[in-house]
């Protein structure tokens, strides 16, 4: 297998999906054909659908909760841990999950680029979004303290923006001018969600070394200039050479 060569004037960024999570049994969004209970996932996942039926959102959400909080880290997990403790400040790991599991294997810089699946905000006041472990199944739909208006999850839906200071980490993570080479790694993402389906062609700009894990191809493939098929928790651990 090709390798990637990691030493010490190397700065790595990674872009993980869903995929690095599957090999943990949480399930891909293509994996369920893009479909929640039939519903599909935009009816759950936008400011839209939680303004026509909160309920159902809360639904989803409570059973993605109770879902995630029974899972264990995969060694595609373990292996971008030991990256990091390698590379120090020259890693970062931008992730799509909002699963929590990069940051309960160890990986401490980390971007949730989509939000914190137990993070819960306010939908009518600026309270700041706090933690919560909580579960609505029956789609109750909890209440704020601060204004009484409707608490929703603290994830990143379709049609809105994700944090500026999160783009902003990576966006400066990418033009860092530090003599480094930068690496870039996408795992287990089907590159068709954007903004981080266009991250490749962004660290291209700046001459970035390009790297896709993935199962099965994926929408963007042909972007990048090593592509290794495969499981995370297989490829990863044996993926890079640490110099
Ligand atoms: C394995 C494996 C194993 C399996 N090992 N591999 C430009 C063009 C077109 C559209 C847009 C655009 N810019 C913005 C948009 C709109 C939209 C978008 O991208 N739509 C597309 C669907 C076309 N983007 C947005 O709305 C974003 N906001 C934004 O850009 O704001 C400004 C704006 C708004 C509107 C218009 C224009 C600009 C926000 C995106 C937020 C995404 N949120 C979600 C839902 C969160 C809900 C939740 O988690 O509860 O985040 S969508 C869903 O997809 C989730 C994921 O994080 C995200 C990415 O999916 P991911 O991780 O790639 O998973 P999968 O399942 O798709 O793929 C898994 C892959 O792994 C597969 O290939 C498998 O084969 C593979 N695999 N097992 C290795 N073991
Ligand atoms: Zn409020």
């Amino acid at each position: 297998m090709e390798q990637l060569v990691l030493d010490s004037r190397t700065r790595l960024l990674v872009l993980t999906g869903a995929g690095v999570s599957a090999e943990s049994g949480v399930p891909t969004f293509r994996g369920m054909n893009g479909l929640w209970e039939n519903h599909p996932v935009e009816a759950v996942a936008s400011p839209e659908g939680f303004q026509a039926d909160p309920a159902l959102v809360w639904r989803f959400y409570s059973q993605r909760r109770t879902g995630a909080a029974d899972v264990k880290p995969n060694p595609g997990h373990d292996a971008l841990v030991r990256w990091e403790a390698h590379l120090g400040d020259r890693f970062l790991l931008a992730t799509q999950n909002v699963d929590g599991l990069h940051a309960r294997a160890g990986s401490q810089r980390v971007v949730d680029m989509h939000g914190n699946l137990f993070r819960t905000k306010c939908a009518d006041c600026r309270r700041e979004p706090f933690d919560d472990t909580s579960v609505h199944p029956s789609g109750t739909v909890p209440k704020c303290d601060s204004c009484g208006g409707r608490l929703r999850p603290d994830i990143v839906w379709f049609g809105e923006m994700l944090a500026s200071a999160d783009l902003e980490r990576i966006g400066e993570f990418v033009s860092r001018k530090d003599g480094t080479r930068l690496v870039f790694l996408a795992a287990g993402t089907s590159g068709a969600v954007w903004p981080a389906a266009g991250l490749v062609d962004e660290v291209r700009t700046v001459g970035a070394e390009t790297w896709l894990v993935n199962s099965e191809s994926a929408a963007n493939t042909e972007r990048f200039q090593h592509f290794v098929q495969g499981l995370s928790g297989q490829v990863l651990p044996t993926l890079a050479k640490l110099v």
